[in-house]
């Protein structure tokens, strides 16, 4: 395993964070109103099982956030193993075992909790990023699950898509959650991001500190998920496309999503 298992508590829910594969993270999302649960990209079911059953809640949905085998290659073992119906979110007919198939704006519940889907192409066509707020309008300790769009300190290659829609996904609605709400990520990438961020603005301290806490955290293999909308603000280079600073590295264009690309690209072959 690649990370320690950790349970995150926020208002109205718990997160435990999984580590699968390489660097891959599931997330278990617990109501704790009903003890009601859904997991997020169950690549790895038999410790989701494990989890779930040594959590003692109710597993009934699962949330799929793209379908690249490395988040969606789960779901069929899973639905097989698993003795209660599943209902399968995702936005791509490539996800197997789907059911609910979900695009921008659609809404569901995980017992008390609300669920809000946005729809983020560009890594994939069908990437969808799922937003979670408790139902007492606490929204500002909400979680946000990101897949392969956005990461701590970086994002997702453009397999499938434009600097344009990755803007849009990151600069326009990820942007607009509030600032406190905590990121949760598909992927434990987060060294290699910041050592990026501090290639694009060498003088951003935020980003320095980030890095020193982010390596005594992988010392003891903990996870550096979650980060906050506001903190991916301050040092992720590909949500600060509008500063000068990010601009005149990516060449000096004042164009947000020219300097889009260019970042993304320059990140394509970047050595950490
Ligand atoms: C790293 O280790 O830091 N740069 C990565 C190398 C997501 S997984 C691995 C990599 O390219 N990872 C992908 C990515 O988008 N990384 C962001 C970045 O490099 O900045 N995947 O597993 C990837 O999506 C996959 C699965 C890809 C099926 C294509 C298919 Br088809
Ligand atoms: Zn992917």
């Amino acid at each position: 395993m690649h990370s320690t298992l950790e349970d995150v508590k926020l208002a109205g829910m718990d997160i435990k964070i999984l580590p699968a594969l390489q660097d891959n993270y599931m997330y278990l999302i617990v109501d704790q109103k009903t003890r009601e649960a859904a997991v997020v990209d169950p690549v790895d079911p038999e410790l989701v099982i494990k989890t779930v059953q040594e959590a003692q809640v109710t597993l009934n949905k699962v949330l799929t956030t793209h379908h690249h085998w490395d988040h969606a290659g789960g779901n069929e073992k899973l639905v097989k193993l698993w003795a209660q119906a599943l209902d399968v979110y995702g936005g791509d007919d490539r996800i197997g075992a789907l059911n609910h198939k979900v695009k921008q704006d659609d809404t569901f519940t995980i017992g008390s909790l609300n669920v809000t889907c946005l729809s983020t192409p560009c890594h994939t066509t069908g990437h969808i990023c799922y937003h979670v707020t408790a139902a007492d309008g606490s929204s500002g300790e909400g979680a946000v699950f990101t897949g392969d769009t956005l990461f701590q300190g970086g994002c997702g290659r453009f397999f499938e898509g434009t600097p344009e829609e990755m803007y849009e996904a990151l600069c326009t609605k990820l942007s607009a959650l509030p600032d406190s709400t905590k990121v949760f990520c598909g992927h434990e990438y987060t060294l290699q991001n910041m050592s990026f961020a501090r290639h694009v603005e060498p003088d951003n301290a935020v980003i320095q500190e980030r890095i020193e806490w982010a390596k005594h955290r992988r010392a003891s293999q903990d996870p550096t998920v979650p980060s906050t909308i506001g903190e991916e603000k301050s040092w992720n280079p590909f949500m600060r496309v509008h500063e000068s600073t990010v601009q005149k590295h990516a060449g000096g264009a004042t164009d947000p999503i020219v300097t889009m690309g260019k970042l993304r690209k320059e990140k394509d072959t970047f050595k950490a």
